[in-house]
């Protein structure tokens, strides 16, 4: 399957599912934009690109939480870079998991600023383009933390909410302009997610996914990749991904 030259941003490409997306996508022959605040990362995947691919990718080092970086980034885009088809809003991260009363404040906000402001800000600056060319796709990454609530995920939870909600609404709003968007909404995914969110004790990163099979990055990079590649007419809406260990946030089957 080659999709020919659509172009794509991946923001938090350089780790987890924002690089498996970013690898599955260059393969496939898409144009990709790569951003995170991780420029080392990011250039190190994009020789790898080069390497496997031949393809070169546009990098763009980027922190989503500065709305200031994100419109200059978009409109610093080379010409050849500028027309954006697809924008794949993965950046995201949990920080801790407390209860309400006990939580960090400053966890809060980095979750609120990313997950939701930087989700907004990106799509605020890119989906201008989009309506006036008629086409376009939004995917943005949920979870099943958006779907239900658990103990401890509060402010998370409400993020991921928030995702699911703006993506229901962009739906609407962009109705009639051509523009597509999904809804991804993974359950418990293997990759740097945990470590973030313990901040950095790798014994407590391990404990969600002990004695079972979690979904690894390339998963959910290849239910973005059917997304995207339905015809023009089809609007995947929403895609919930767990695990078949995985019933929902509260029923995990695990061996030991
Ligand atoms: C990640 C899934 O279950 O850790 O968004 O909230 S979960």
């Amino acid at each position: 399957m080659n999709k020919g030259k659509e172009t794509v941003w991946i923001t938090g490409a350089s780790a987890g599912i924002g690089m498996e997306t970013a690898l599955l996508l260059a393969e496939t022959g898409y144009q990709l934009i790569l951003s995170s605040r991780r420029k080392k990362q990011l250039e190190d995947l994009s020789e790898k690109i080069l390497r496997r691919y031949g393809t070169s990718v546009q990098v763009v080092p980027l922190d989503v939480t500065e709305r200031k970086e994100v419109e200059k980034a978009v409109r610093g885009l080379p010409e050849d870079w500028a027309q954006v088809d697809i924008l794949i809003n993965n950046a995201g991260l949990a920080a801790g998991l407390d209860h309400l009363q006990e939580g960090d404040i400053n966890d809060w906000e980095r979750m609120i600023d990313t997950n939701i402001k930087g989700l907004l800000y990106m799509t605020r600056s890119l989906l201008p383009g989009m309506a006036e060319r008629g086409r376009g796709h939004v995917v943005n990454l949920g979870s099943i933390a958006g779907k239900e609530v658990y103990e401890r995920g509060n402010v998370y939870c409400a993020t991921k909410h928030a995702v699911d909600a703006l993506s229901r609404a962009m739906r609407i709003d962009l109705l009639g302009r051509g523009i597509r968007v999904t809804n991804i909404a993974p359950g418990l995914v293997e990759t740097e997610f945990s470590l973030v969110r313990f901040k950095g004790d790798t014994r407590k990163a391990k404990d969600p996914y002990r004695g079972m099979t979690p979904l690894g990055g390339r998963d959910v990079a290849e239910a973005i990749l059917f997304a995207i590649t339905r015809p023009p007419h089809v609007c995947i809406n929403d895609l919930v991904i767990t695990p078949t260990a995985q019933a929902n946030s509260f029923y995990v089957k695990r061996n030991s």
